[in-house]
């Protein structure tokens, strides 16, 4: 473990640093971010009646519109002269969330994201092959800093120009890469398509992020790179990369969230109620520790749950794969359907790969949704057998028909270097 005091910190120990740090946080935003002044008072909060995170329920949330009513600084808690770095997210509309941190944010990211690494099986001494994008996006710096903290020689790729990664990975030996779950889709099929063995190449951790992925996935990214593939969990108004991140020998457990700094809860996702553990709803954060850009009850959108694991290694609270976010959910003849709910059944077929596309089209007043999936190598798309049996499935444990256009490989849109829409929405 990178951090083994504070990763294994006995659970009361864990609270009574939480509560510290929530109730430190909790003076900073009232004092220094207008937008929570306003809304403290606006709602008659008092804050000698927040005792501790128990009372986070009593708080209001934060939203994405909240960042953008405030563009770009309003929401900053820090002087400009205190920031030392600045990155963006682009939503899908409008301006992008701007987000800053401060010497100690920084220092703190890199903590996090060391952690990350070394829980993926990255050790000091390796090097990263590093194809997160460098720039506004925090993938690429966010890695950048914490390999280099652990003591890690970073090779600074950043996403795309497929042919230069493939030289790198073979040529300057990486032990350990970072990209998007889709990108390493694409970096393992190159392989292959160019002969190249994977036996020989010097990586064997691969921690894959920034966008939705399942087992299926994880499957054909370590068959055909032939690396253990980890997941890495994160948001730029939170931090970036390393928010959470899945153990190397814990695969399919869930990833560890570093809840010493990023305080989860599972809410409702139409009341705002906080949920059980393990029961899925909307991932929302509290920074506990940030100085730049403290953020109180941040509802990120993404879906998935979260619950202790007792056979664990560390003590922190682990989240299921995210099944989504909130706003990319169709809604399909009153069924909710995410991408991932077809990508695990894609999964369960050997004739197929998890090369796949949901166009989305209407109808007078239906919707339709037709799976456009690859095959695997030597599978005639023809044969109406594969159609029927994914057809089945989809309706059997999605409870829609769905229309199935099996294609060769290749013919399905691949990731060239970021995160990859898999859905194609022709209803407007
Ligand atoms: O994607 C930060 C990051 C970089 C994470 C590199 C991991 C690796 P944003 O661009 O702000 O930040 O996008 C954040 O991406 O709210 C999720 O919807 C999605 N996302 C990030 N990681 C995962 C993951 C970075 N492991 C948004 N699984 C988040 C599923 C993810 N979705």
């Amino acid at each position: 473990m990178y951090n083994q005091a504070i990763e294994t910190l006995p659970l009361e120990e864990l609270r009574a640093l939480q509560n510290q740090r929530f109730s430190k946080m909790l003076r900073r935003i009232y004092h220094h971010v207008p937008f929570y002044n306003a809304l403290f008072k606006k709602q008659g909060i008092h804050l000698e009646d927040i005792k501790g995170i128990e009372d986070l329920p009593k708080l209001p949330f934060t939203r994405k519109t909240d960042l953008r009513d405030n563009y770009p600084y309003k929401m900053f808690a820090s002087p400009m002269h205190e920031i030392r770095r600045i990155h963006a997210s682009s939503g899908t509309t409008g301006k992008p969330t701007v987000v800053g941190y401060t010497h100690n944010d920084l220092e703190v990211f890199d903590e996090v994201v060391a952690r990350s690494l070394v829980c993926a099986g990255a050790k000091p001494g390796m090097k990263l092959h590093n194809a997160y994008g460098y720039g506004l996006f925090t993938g690429g710096l966010g890695m950048h800093g914490g390999a280099t903290k652990l003591g890690m020689a970073v090779i600074p790729v950043s996403g795309g120009m497929t042919d230069r990664q493939l030289t790198i990975l073979q040529d300057f030996t990486p032990e350990v890469i970072c990209c998007t779950p889709s990108y390493a889709q694409t970096l393992a099929e190159e392989c292959k398509k160019r002969g190249i063995d994977t036996e020989k190449l010097a990586v064997k951790y691969a921690v894959l992020g920034a966008e939705p992925w399942t087992e299926a996935i994880r499957k054909q990214v370590e068959e055909g790179l032939n690396v253990t593939a980890t997941n890495i969990y994160g948001l730029s108004e939170i931090m970036g990369p390393g928010v959470s991140q899945e153990d190397f020998e814990e695969k399919g457990t869930g990833s560890y969230i570093w809840e010493d700094h990023f305080f989860p809860e599972v809410v409702d996702r139409d009341t705002g109620k906080p949920l059980p553990y393990g029961e899925e709803g909307v991932l929302v954060f509290t920074t506990i520790t940030k100085e730049a850009f403290p953020l109180l009850r941040y509802w990120t959108n993404d879906i998935c749950s979260i619950y202790y694991d007792e056979k664990a290694k560390r003590t922190h609270i682990k989240m299921s794969p995210i099944k989504g976010r909130a706003d990319d959910m169709l809604i399909i003849r009153g069924v909710n359907l995410f991408y991932t709910q077809v990508e695990e059944v894609i999964e369960q077929f050997d004739f197929l790969v998890p090369n796949y596309q949901l166009i989305v089209t209407r109808e007078g007043t239906l919707d339709n949704v037709l799976v456009r999936c690859e095959v695997a190598e030597g599978v005639n798309i023809n044969d109406p057998k594969f159609v029927n049996l994914l057809s089945q499935k989809i309706k059997n444990t999605i409870g829609l028909s769905m229309k199935i256009q099996l294609e060769s490989i290749g013919s399905i849109p691949r990731s060239q270097g970021g995160k990859l829409s898999r859905i194609v929405d022709r209803r407007n």
